[in-house]
């Protein structure tokens, strides 16, 4: 068997090596030596290409769309790579070659075609869906740009566009194309696909429109651009700026124009295998990612009663067993609700198939909270889904029941059946075995490799917990990964980092619910005892990573606070040997790569309640890192999993925190008032150091913000956060228990792969 395996190796690795010179060959006329690190890119996407046209997709019955505005695929190469399972072999291939494949990485552009977590959630389902071999595509837009690329200029953050389509990329045209109405106004669309390889499996499809009059020479400095010319415009950009009306109409735009192709394409596929469109439920199920994609609904309900002789009961019937709703935040102000008047001049023939469905809900509930037509004539698209769909689900159990209890109540007494959880999950592929290769590697060399398959076999590790040698070595592989990571933060942003020091890392969208402010305020804090003298046992690193929505004006005002900290601090010579601030540059999926498994500290101190699942906090989790966190989203499932003794939980709780805001009894200068410590760090802000360093305008106006509104609580918690991370940092002393904490927070990571996610949502929601 051994030799048997040795020989199949041998054999896949000189077919690798053939194929690559043959391509290399053919494409620029070089051997694999000669090519260009580009080259070798370009051929490797060729290769990668071939093996995936002759793998098996994916079919059966029945198939779910999963449409989304966002899928935030990061970049493909390594992790096809690794789901074809030919990594090794092609690492080994070019090393005889004199090229590096992480090099070689490096070269491949990251698509932006997301904001956050819930794009990067879109692209783990699709893996898993792959994975466990499920019939079931992708459905979203072909951004040119995606969203912006974050420079920082003179401390605060700029936007540019993100080029990532070259000649040679991972899209595949295809020759579907269908016509969009917007009232009058026609455009023609064309799809692209990407190939999305399970691990060790079939191949799925993950499908992005696109229209061909699309005009990117209309982009002025930076992402500023016409919004009125859609014919030129649609598919520019993500979310493209929606603090005005034209920005606002450009986003139903793109909303239409994803669920007009989307519906042509399933009714056509529908067409295409002879299915019964009564029994439409039978063959697809349709899972609409937060509500974005929510106009499918009257959509399909449009086609079917205009095209197909559908009644209006019968398409409401077949659409409303076909479509199924995803919740991912709480936060009124996310909520999608669109004024009639703007969907009247969009998508006018939409209008009185959304009327009707209004109707229907006030003609048997009176309860304005349910209405899907507000009071002011907004359309409340996360209304339409729970009527007209048959399942809604949150996304951690603790957001499931806050959807129940407070937000969504008066629709979960109405369908109480329709509610369910679906506790979020990460792509163990990516997160894990291309990211951390040193550590897949360890951990396979002690419980083998079958948690590769079933992550729940991690837990295993737990029997190593009085295993010095191995304790040694994880810490080790932690060694080594901050050393990876010191190295680029010196190459990309020019610091130098100390890897003997505590890394505590803070990377998420800015957003004042997140509370980086919480964290800079912390910051200022121990700088502060610094110049005191009161000196730290170790030195600590502070890195961030964050982009905010251009008009976000306090968002805008963090990020520049924090780039005022990264001066003063590591500029102080007081200061700089005990402690040092990194605010990355643009922050994506590619450095997060390599940020997590560096990280000794997941910062996850989100204002209890606000945080619908996070999935960051499973990615360090699963790296080894310990979570500082509130009982917020899936920290509270982290917590139960791993026990007190492997977390450190802050904070206000949830429901005090939503009593807070019943009562409105949160008064953030009662909390600056009462402690001198909170004093001195807000005031800070606005004293002569950071006056020095940063600008006034921005300063000032984030520390009104903080003492006389502070929405989202950071002086809530301030104190709190500071004991708690205190202590944690007191506890990284002892190595011998932060290595065992480490462990546990490893083994009891299983839980959160996407492959369990993806088997819920099959099991209770898809049912393919
Ligand atoms: C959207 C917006 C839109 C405009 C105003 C400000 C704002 C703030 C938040 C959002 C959230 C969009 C939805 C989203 O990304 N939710 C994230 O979904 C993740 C995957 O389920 C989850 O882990 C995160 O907790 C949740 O924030």
């Amino acid at each position: 068997m051994r030799l048997e395996e040795t020989i199949q190796r041998e054999i896949l690795e000189q077919r690798v090596g053939q194929e690559l010179e043959s391509l290399t060959q053919r494409l620029f006329g070089k051997s694999v030596e000669e090519a260009s690190d580009k080259e070798v890119y370009v051929a490797l996407l060729y290769l990668v290409k071939g093996l995936t046209d002759a793998t098996v997709p994916n079919d059966g019955e029945k198939k779910v769309y999963y449409i989304s505005a966002e899928f935030l695929i990061g970049k493909l190469l390594s992790n096809n790579l690794i789901n074809l399972d030919i990594y090794d072999k092609v690492e080994a291939v070019l090393k005889s070659k004199g090229k590096e494949l992480s090099r070689i990485e490096e070269l491949e552009p990251e698509p932006s075609l997301g904001n956050g977590g819930l794009g990067r959630l879109a692209a783990c389902f699709l893996d898993s869906i792959a994975t466990l071999g499920l019939p079931g595509e992708g459905i979203g837009l072909n951004y040119h740009f995606g969203l912006f690329r974050q420079v920082f200029k003179d401390r605060r953050q700029s936007a540019e566009k993100n080029e990532w389509i070259e000649e040679n990329s991972w899209l595949n045209r295809t020759d579907i194309s269908f016509e969009v109405c917007f009232g009058e106004q026609k455009v023609v669309s064309r799809l692209y696909d990407i190939d999305v390889i399970g691990y060790e499996n079939g191949v799925n499809k993950l499908r992005l429109f696109d229209i061909e009059s699309v005009d990117e020479s209309i982009v002025k400095e930076g992402i500023r651009f016409d919004k009125g010319d859609i014919a030129k415009n649609l598919t520019l950009f993500l979310y493209p700026d929606d603090s005005d009306e034209a920005g606002q109409l450009l986003r139903i735009y793109q909303q239409y124009f994803m669920v007009s192709n989307a519906a042509q394409l399933i009714l056509l596929e529908m067409k295409e295998k002879q299915h019964d469109l009564r029994k439409m439920y039978e063959h697809a199920v349709i899972q609409i990612n937060d509500t974005h994609p929510s106009l499918i609904i009257p959509e399909l309900i449009r086609i079917l009663v205009n095209d197909k002789a559908f009644t209006m009961e019968e398409a409401i019937r077949v659409v409303g067993k076909t479509c199924a709703y995803t919740n991912h935040t709480i936060l009124a102000e996310a909520l999608e609700k669109w004024p009639l008047s703007y969907l009247e001049k969009v998508v006018p023939q939409l209008v009185p198939i959304i009327q009707e469905l209004s109707d229907r809900v006030a003609a048997k509930y009176s309860d304005p909270a349910v209405q899907i037509i507000d009071g002011d004539g907004r359309v409340c698209m996360a209304h339409m889904d729970i009527h007209y769909g048959f399942s809604v689900n949150g996304v951690a159990a603790i957001h499931t029941e806050i959807l129940k209890n407070t937000e969504l109540h008066a629709f979960y007494r109405i369908y109480p059946e329709k509610f369910n959880n679906k506790t979020n999950g990460i792509t163990f592929r990516r997160w894990l075995l291309s990211c951390n290769r040193e550590l897949a590697a360890l951990i396979e060399e002690k419980i083998g490799n079958g948690y590769q398959r079933d992550a729940m076999e991690l837990e295993k590790l737990l029997a190593f917990a009085g295993d010095r040698e191995f304790l040694e070595k994880l810490e080790a592989v932690k060694m080594h990964k901050k050393k990876e990571l010191a190295a680029y933060v010196r190459e990309k942003e020019g610091i130098a980092l100390c890897t003997d020091s505590v890394f505590d890392i803070q990377v998420k969208r800015l957003h004042e619910y997140k509370r980086q402010q919480m964290n800079a305020l912390y910051i200022i804090h121990k700088y502060l005892e610094i110049k005191d003298g009161k000196k730290p046992a170790r030195p600590i690193t502070f890195l961030f990573g964050a982009k905010a929505a251009p008009a976000y004006v306090i968002a805008q005002d963090i990020i520049h606070l924090l780039l005022v900290l990264q001066e003063i601090v590591n500029h102080d010579p007081d200061v700089r040997d005990y402690m040092k601030v990194v605010m990355v540059e643009n922050y994506n999926v590619s450095y997060a790569e390599k940020l997590i498994p560096a990280c000794d500290i997941s910062e996850q101190i989100s204002l209890a309640s606000k945080e619908a699942s996070g999935t960051g906090n499973m990615k360090f989790m699963l790296n080894g890192a310990v979570t500082l966190g509130t009982s917020d989203g899936a920290n509270v499932e982290i917590h139960e999993l791993v026990g007190d003794d492997n977390i450190y939980i802050f904070g206000e709780k949830s429901e005090q925190v939503i009593g807070h805001y019943q009562k409105g009894d949160y008064v953030s200068k009662q909390y600056y008032k009462k402690s001198p410590v909170i004093r001195r760090a807000v005031d800070f802000i606005v004293g002569p150091v950071a006056g020095k360093a940063g600008h006034k305008e921005n300063l000032e106006r984030l520390h009104r913000e903080l003492l006389e509104k502070d929405w989202f609580m950071t002086l809530l918690d301030l104190e709190d956060y500071i004991r708690t991370k205190d202590r944690m940092l007191a506890d990284f002393e002892d190595r011998e228990k932060w290595q065992k904490m480490m462990l546990v927070n490893i083994a009891k990571a299983g839980y959160f792969s996407s492959d369990r996610t993806i088997a819920e949502y099959n099991r209770d929601i898809w049912k393919l």
